[in-house]
C-alpha cells in the first residue's frame, strides 16, 4: 500500500509552464535557465490534497503532518505564515533546515538544503528527528525512489504514511487555511474567503509574475535582455501595488488575505537581499511610502514576525549562489526595523 501511495503524484503543469519541461531535470533553480538566458521555474511535483472529502487518503488530523521549511525561502514562509497566524502550531509541527546549501551526497555535486547534526549547530535549524534525514533530498528519495526533480522546500510531510503530501506552497497555504479549522486557534481567519476568491486569484497572478517570481527572473537571468524585461515588469507590478495600497489597507481590500502573505514574503526580503543580490536596485521598497508601511503592518500581525529570520535569509541568498556571489560575503546593511510604527491604521475605519 505504501508503495502505491508514494506514487500519488500528478504532473499537471500549468500551460504557461509547458515550455520548461526540457529543464525539469535540473536539480536546482539556479540551473533553470533557457537558451535565451531567462530563468524559467519548473512546476512542483507532489500535489496531493489534505481533505475530508470521501476517498481522501490524507485526512486533516491533528499531529499527523510536519512542515519542513527553510526560514530563508519565501515560498516556505508563505506556509509558515499561514500555520502561525491560523494558530496551528499544536496541530502541525514544523522545522527548518540550515540556511546555506551544502553537498547533499558524497558521490555527486548536488548542492541543497541540509539539516544540522545537532540542535546547537545552527540557531533556529533542527536535525530531522522524524526521519533521520540528512537533507531535504533524502525526504524526496524516501517518498519516491525514482524522483528526478528539484529538492525544494516547503515539504508537507505525512508522518503516518511516511510520504510527501505536497511540495507546492500555494496549495499548502490553502490547505492550512481551510482544512484544519477544527483544531486551529484562529479558525475564523479566512485567508481565501469565497467573495474575494476571483480577486485574490487575479492579484496572485500578476504579483507572482511581476514580483514573487520576478525577483528571481532578475537575479537568475544570464543575459541582459531577460534581466531588463524582468526589472521592468517587477517595477510595473510594484508601482501597481503602491497605488492600490494608497487607497486600502490590504492588497485585496479591507481584510488580510493570502494575497498579502504572498506579497509580503517577497517584499520583506527585497531591500535586504534582492536589491543587492538579484540586482533589483532600481527603486527600493523603503522608497515606496505605502509599500514600506504595509510591510511593517503585516510584519506586526501576531505570529508574523516569528516567520521572518533575517539571519537565515541573508545567509542563504548571499551564501548559496556562488555563480552570483562567489565570495559569499554577506552585506552588513540595511538592517531595517520592521517593528517601527506605521501609518496603515488610517484605513481601519
Ligand atoms: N513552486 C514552489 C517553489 C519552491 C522553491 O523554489 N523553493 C526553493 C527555496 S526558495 C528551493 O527549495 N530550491 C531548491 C533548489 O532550487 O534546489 C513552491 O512555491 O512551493
Amino acid at each position: 500500500m505504501l508503495a502505491a501511495l508514494r506514487c500519488v503524484r500528478v504532473f499537471e503543469l500549468p500551460c504557461c509552464l509547458d515550455q520548461i519541461i526540457p529543464f525539469s531535470m535540473a536539480r536546482s533553480a539556479i540551473d533553470e535557465v533557457s537558451e535565451s538566458g531567462a530563468f524559467k521555474r519548473s512546476a512542483s511535483t507532489f500535489r496531493n490534497f489534505i481533505s475530508r472529502d470521501p476517498g481522501s487518503i490524507f485526512l486533516p488530523e491533528s499531529g499527523r503532518y510536519h512542515l519542513y521549511i527553510s526560514y530563508a525561502c519565501p515560498w516556505a514562509s508563505r506556509c509558515l505564515s499561514a500555520l502561525k497566524i491560523k494558530g496551528l502550531e499544536k496541530a502541525i509541527s514544523f522545522s527548518s533546515v540550515k540556511p546555506i546549501w551544502e553537498r547533499t551526497k558524497e558521490d555527486d555535486a548536488h548542492m541543497g538544503w541540509v539539516f544540522p547534526v545537532s540542535d546547537t549547530e545552527e540557531p533556529s535549524a533542527e536535525p530531522d528527528t522524524l526521519n533521520g534525514a540528512k537533507s531535504i533530498r533524502e525526504l524526496y528519495e524516501l517518498a519516491s525512489a525514482n524522483y528526478s526533480g528539484k529538492y525544494t522546500v516547503p515539504v508537507l510531510w505525512d508522518k503516518k504514511l511516511r510520504t510527501i503530501v505536497n511540495n507546492e506552497s500555494s496549495e499548502i497555504l490553502r490547505m492550512l487555511n481551510s482544512q484544519f479549522n477544527n483544531v486551529a486557534n484562529n479558525p475564523d481567519l479566512d485567508l481565501y474567503p469565497q467573495p474575494l476568491q476571483a480577486q485574490i486569484d487575479e492579484v496572485n497572478g500578476w504579483v507572482y509574475d511581476g514580483i514573487n517570481d520576478g525577483v528571481y527572473r532578475c537575479g537568475f537571468a544570464k543575459k541582459q535582455e531577460p534581466y531588463d524585461e524582468a526589472v521592468e515588469k517587477l517595477h510595473e507590478a510594484l508601482d501597481k501595488c503602491e497605488e492600490i495600497l494608497g487607497k486600502q489597507r490590504y492588497i485585496c481590500g479591507l481584510s488580510l488575505t493570502e494575497a498579502d502573505i504572498r506579497l509580503f514574503v517577497t517584499l520583506i526580503r527585497f531591500d535586504e537581499v534582492y536589491a543587492v543580490h538579484f540586482k533589483c536596485n532600481k527603486k527600493l521598497i523603503r522608497e515606496y511610502a505605502n509599500l514600506f508601511n504595509y510591510i511593517k503592518d503585516v510584519f506586526q500581525i501576531p505570529g508574523m514576525s516569528g516567520t521572518v529570520n533575517m539571519d537565515h535569509i541573508k545567509k542563504h541568498y548571499y551564501g548559496s549562489h556562488p555563480s552570483i556571489n562567489p565570495s559569499g560575503i554577506i552585506p552588513r546593511g540595511p538592517n531595517i526595523d520592521y517593528s517601527s510604527p506605521h501609518d496603515r491604521e488610517r484605513f481601519s475605519s
